[in-house]
């Protein structure tokens, strides 16, 4: 969260510095709190070159960002002799939250500035409350301004951040405005290259909250590491009156706790209680719990339960789980365009569960906050991830620093979702001495801001040079990951079917092996020979054989097969069969199950009456 005064700063210095430092986290739980919703219609104007930012019309036409104001900030003439070009009341509207891409044919390639405007009142409750803009997702960098005051730029597409505006909001009439510019770039994370579309815009929800002068803005309440029997919390406060009683209250466990927050606003404390019910698939527990400090209350359902590692195992509440799972883009397929709401993660999640799954893969990037609370509530494990993803720039500081970002707001976010198990920090990343030093960074940062989860990678497999058929998994990276988890694409990519029944494996390190990857595409309808690539034959054939040669890998404790449904990527042109969609999905973009569904189906049901799946 930023306060207005380190803005107005940053907003002088920025130009020299353009990429702003990492601030804190944005409000927990936003949507326990008390909220006006700026969802609904937002005005918008296309600015391809970006005229609004850098104003061009200020001789002498320099190119540069406008840090203070910019161009399409609202204003109207004040009469008929005044030069204003442009209008927000009479331009289009677009839907928020939502994607720019499938709501306009026009905008449907579109990868550059589009400016948003939402008129909206702001009447308090209380006088002496505080206001804050909370934006859940824009992708990729926003810029914000309140009545024609630049609040504040925010670069990354899938994690939440919000502005105090007390003091610049009005009972009535405010005028909210926002550039949001989706350009790739090569610094940027993720990098100009991935294999899913660049959807823009304000893809999640819009908030305006109210808080009490001193407030709870993060807290983490779970149980301690090592321990059942020990429910640890601890609460951040914000506000002019940190030192104060902070009281933490479970009433289904009948468990209750004080402690006084310190000068910093922090308060921790612990819980001892024994036989606490604990979160898993099979029994999704969920308690209510209540934090108060002051005049301010939030509440949260919350499970507690462990996860851990132990040799090739994975022990969920100490006792070895095979995570039955799919991977999962951030998609809804029916509808076209990226997910944001409860009820697409319910229509995703539930079709998981059909597919007979107790985890997934939430690829390739943070999605939005109502998947893992979904998840929560459905008993369904979650690996999360953030998008460095193929090739960044490994040895550019700011980039590192955009990652480390990502990370701890998504894991700020999340911290008190019992159905998140991994934090995944990266996905097929070619090995070289600087991207597994830029993955320790951000191993070690996952682990000190939540010790009490896995951390992973999606990483690669290569082939032994004599020997096609005998892969080996030896990514110096694989030292520092809890999960030793590979994507493999043997019979789509790297050969064909047959070449499935013949693999051998070695693996360098003794950890539980999870295949975060593997699969075909698959044009849903389309039949024919198991030989025929893009029929549904050909993708159910990869799944009958990988999934028993997966069995003979030693430590094998799950996996998340690509992909759950057909997405679309602008890397996918294939006339009459992709059309803009990668295929791999188990079911197609009209909702309709593939064969190989029914087959990764089968399986799980048979994983599932297994006591002790491991070979
Ligand atoms: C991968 C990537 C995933 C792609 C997939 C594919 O290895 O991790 O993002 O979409 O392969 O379909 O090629």
């Amino acid at each position: 969260m930023k306060s207005l005064l380190v803005l107005a700063t940053a907003a002088l210095v920025a130009a020299a510095a353009p990429t702003p430092a990492p601030c804190a986290p944005a409000i927990a739980a936003p949507f326990a709190r008390k909220t006006v919703s700026l969802n609904g219609d937002w005005r918008y104007i296309v600015d391809p070159y970006d005229t609004g930012y850098r104003d061009y019309r200020q001789k002498p036409y320099d190119a540069s960002p406008n840090p203070t104001g910019g161009y399409f900030l609202d204003a109207r003439p004040r009469d008929a002799t005044e030069l204003v070009e442009y209008n927000f009341d009479a331009s289009p509207i677009l839907n928020v939250p939502g994607d720019w891409n499938s709501q306009a044919d026009n905008l449907f390639y579109y990868e550059g500035t589009i400016w948003y405007r939402r008129k909206f009142d702001a009447p308090k409750s209380t006088p002496d409350d505080r206001l804050f803009l909370y934006f859940a997702a824009a992708n990729y960098e926003s810029d914000v301004y309140l009545n024609g005051r630049k609040l504040g730029k925010h670069i990354g597409g899938f994690t939440p951040f919000d502005y105090e505006v007390t003091d610049l909001v009005r009972p009535t009439n405010n005028s909210l405005v926002v550039r949001v510019n989706n350009q790739r770039k090569l610094e940027g994370i993720p990098t100009s290259n991935c294999d899913w579309w660049n959807y823009g815009g304000l893809t999640r929800d819009v908030l305006l909250i109210e808080t009490p002068p001193t407030f709870i803005s993060q807290f983490s309440v779970r149980l301690k590491r090592g321990s059942a029997n020990v429910i640890q919390a601890r609460i951040q406060l914000e506000g002019p009156q940190k030192e104060q009683d902070v009281k933490v209250e479970i009433p289904e466990l009948k468990l209750s706790a004080g402690a006084r927050a310190n000068a910093d606003g922090v308060a921790q404390l612990e819980m001892p209680a024994s036989d606490i019910p604990l979160w898993s698939p099979e029994h999704p527990r969920l308690n209510t719990v209540r934090i108060a400090a002051g005049a301010d209350e939030i509440s949260d359902r919350v499970g507690f339960r462990t996860i851990e590692t132990r040799g090739t195992n994975i022990l969920l509440n100490g006792s070895p789980v095979f995570l039955r799972g799919v991977s999962i883009h951030e998609e809804n397929p029916l509808r076209g365009g990226r997910a944001w709401s409860e009820a697409d993660a319910r229509l995703l999640l539930g079709w998981a569960r059909d597919l007979g799954c107790n985890f997934v893969r939430l690829a390739h990037y943070p999605h939005n906050e109502h998947v893992a609370r979904v998840a929560d509530e459905m008993g369904i494990m979650v690996w999360e991830e953030i998008p460095v993803y193929w090739t960044i720039q490994w040895t550019n500081a700011e980039t590192l620093n955009l990652a480390e970002t990502q990370l701890t707001d998504m894991i700020a976010r999340d911290q008190n979702r019992a159905s998140v198990v991994v934090w995944s920090v990266a996905n097929e990343t070619p090995i070289s001495p600087e991207r597994t030093r830029f993955l320790r960074s951000l191993v070690e940062t996952a682990r000190a801001a939540d010790n009490s989860r896995l951390v992973s990678a999606a990483m690669e497999v290569r082939s032994e040079p004599n020997d096609p058929d005998h892969k080996i998994v030896d990514d110096p990276f694989g030292e520092f990951t809890d999960l030793l988890s590979f994507n493999e694409y043997v019979g789509w990519y790297d050969g064909s079917p047959d070449k499935i029944d013949r693999l051998t494996w070695t693996l360098k390190y003794a950890k539980p092996v999870f295949i975060s990857e593997f699969g075909a595409d698959a044009k849903q309808g389309l039949h024919g020979d198991k030989r025929d690539r893009f029929t549904e034959e050909y993708q159910a054939d990869v799944y009958r054989r990988t999934l028993p040669m997966l069995q003979r890998i030693p430590g094998f404790s799950g996996t998340t097969p690509w992909i759950l449904c057909d997405f679309r990527s602008p890397r996918r042109p294939l006339p009459g069969i992709q059309d803009g969609w990668n295929r791999k999905g188990l079911i197609g973009q009209n909702g309709l199950k593939k064969e190989a569904f029914t087959v990764l189906k089968d399986f799980y049901q048979s994983i599932a009456a297994t006591a002790q799946p491991k070979p």
